[in-house]
């Protein structure tokens, strides 16, 4: 796999190459990673890559040619590695929401991805019209620039090339399951009077497996209702999963958790910090 990054801050994508398991990765020539500068494609002799808005307002807009031209330059460099041209991506906070599943589809099927990242105001549009495949937007909310949410997109695609994780837990996260994860201890077995959970100490795999499942669920069905229906829709809950799932909303899920955030349990987090 191969990243071209359009950036005017290339320093910052050390934070993926030179760090935790992306570095492995690529170290292991699982990926690599190329950064050009839209500074390096101006002729002026400031190095000119932003001007005022047509029509006024404030702050200044990214100017296309640069880019345009830093975008050509790494697509060029993409077929001399002997990739085809790559997808080139606009990461932007009115773009097309990132999916676990987008993700693994570029881990498989894309040889190079081009990340293009804004800064100041915003982008010309025209570049964005001509030259650019895809808007994706890494949440409702706004950056400084793109950098941090093509870093973001990075290290979920390379997480998921085969050999890039030393265990392979992938398959059990959080998106794969379509439900979240269920909640980890390691010791002291007591901890400021937390005990870990009974079930979690039993030694019985299969019940472990199932206190698991049921946190899963719970934590699921509390936060983000739409991804128990999802997992419904998808014929990922079997008859248990339903009973246990009737049983927590009638109250008598037993070995729920309290919400997380909640005010009570603010409080105590409050109280707790203080002590
Ligand atoms: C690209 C783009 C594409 C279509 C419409 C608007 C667009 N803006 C950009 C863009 O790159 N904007 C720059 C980056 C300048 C303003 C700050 N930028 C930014 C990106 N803020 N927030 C994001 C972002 C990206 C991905 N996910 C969440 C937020």
């Amino acid at each position: 796999m191969r990243f071209d990054v359009v950036t005017l801050f290339p320093e910052m994508f050390a934070a993926v190459s030179e760090h935790g398991i992306t570095r492995r990765a690529r170290e292991l020539g699982l990926w690599t990673m190329a950064t050009w500068s839209p500074r390096d494609f101006t002729s002026d002799r400031h190095r000119t890559v932003d001007d005022r808005p047509f029509g006024g307002g404030p702050g200044m807009v990214l100017m296309a040619e640069p880019l345009a031209a830093a975008v050509s330059a790494a697509g060029a460099a993409q077929r001399w590695a002997g990739h085809a041209t790559g997808t080139v991506v606009a990461l932007s906070a009115s773009g097309r929401r990132l999916t676990d599943a987008r993700v693994r589809q570029w881990a498989k099927e894309c040889g190079a991805l081009t990340l293009v990242c804004g800064r100041y105001e915003g982008i010309d549009q025209r570049f964005l019209d001509a030259l650019v495949d895809e808007e994706v937007s890494i949440g409702d909310f706004v950056l400084s620039g793109g950098e941090i949410a093509a870093m973001a997109v990075i290290d979920a695609v390379v997480r998921q090339l085969p050999g890039a994780l030393k265990i392979e837990s992938s398959a059990e996260e959080s998106f794969a399951t379509g439900l979240l994860d269920a909640p980890h201890f390691t010791r002291p077995e007591r901890w400021r009077e937390r005990p870990v959970p009974a079930a979690l100490l039993s030694g019985h795999h299969a019940q472990i497996d199932r206190w698991r499942r049921e946190q899963a669920l719970a934590k699921t069905a509390r936060e983000r209702p739409d991804l128990i229906a999802s997992a419904r829709a998808a014929g990922r809950l079997d008859e248990r999963d339903e009973k246990f799932l009737r049983d927590c909303a009638q109250g008598t899920g037993g070995t729920v958790p309290p919400a997380l955030g909640n005010p009570s349990s603010a409080a105590a987090k409050t109280a707790d910090n203080a002590a």
